[in-house]
């Protein structure tokens, strides 16, 4: 009787040690400053900021940092933050606030790698010179643009503005934005979004 017993004990204590969750191992982060890869006076870095899926292979996924006061975007290793790409307006403009908002908007183009959206807001009092129809590039820069470029080797692959002739109200498109996975990217502006084009059309 009495080997019966500690037989029962031994065998429940077998029992839940089995049943035990295995012991797993906590997550180690770690909290980092990353200053502006190129300082600047009135840069704005870190105005936007986003996370991005793992870009360059190593494992760890990577982020991006917006500094609309020089129109850049900084793509960052999460591993060391080295620069991996800087992003800029492919026309050049400048004052228009490249970089205001960031987003990681999935893998569009097929090649297994995320692609980055880019808002360029424009002016920041928006009202831009009279533009006629259709609206040349200066135009639609300052009334906001959005841009997508390739997670991959950085290339710009497209860009979003407004194509009317509404020259009184700016509409600041691409002041927030947000990934919709298959659909596309939604941008928003404070006034209106009333169409896009892409740069081969312009
Ligand atoms: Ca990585
Ligand atoms: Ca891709």
């Amino acid at each position: 009787m009495h080997h019966q017993v500690i037989k029962a004990v031994a065998l429940t204590c077998l029992l839940v040690g089995l049943s035990a969750p295995h012991p797993v191992a906590p997550a180690v982060y770690r909290i980092v400053q990353v200053d502006n890869p190129e300082p600047a006076t009135e840069a704005l870095f870190g105005t936007s900021v986003a996370g991005l899926g793992d870009l360059d292979g190593d494992g760890i996924g990577e982020f991006a940092a917006g500094a609309p006061g020089t129109n850049r975007v900084y793509v960052m290793s999460g591993a060391d933050q080295s620069v991996i790409h800087t992003l800029q307006d492919p026309y050049a403009f400048t004052g228009k606030r490249f970089g205001y908002s960031v987003r990681g908007v999935g893998d569009m183009n097929g090649d297994g790698i995320e692609e980055i959206a880019v808002g360029a807001p424009g002016n920041i009092w928006g009202i831009p010179s009279a533009c006629g129809y259709p609206p040349p590039l200066e135009c639609l820069a300052q009334l906001g643009r959005v841009f997508v470029f390739s997670g991959s080797t950085g290339d710009s692959l497209l860009w979003y503005g407004d194509t009317s002739s509404v020259t009184v109200y700016a509409n600041y498109i691409g002041t927030t934005l947000a990934p919709l996975g298959d659909v596309n990217v939604l941008c928003t502006s404070s006034s209106a979004n009333r169409g896009s084009r892409s740069p081969s059309s312009s």
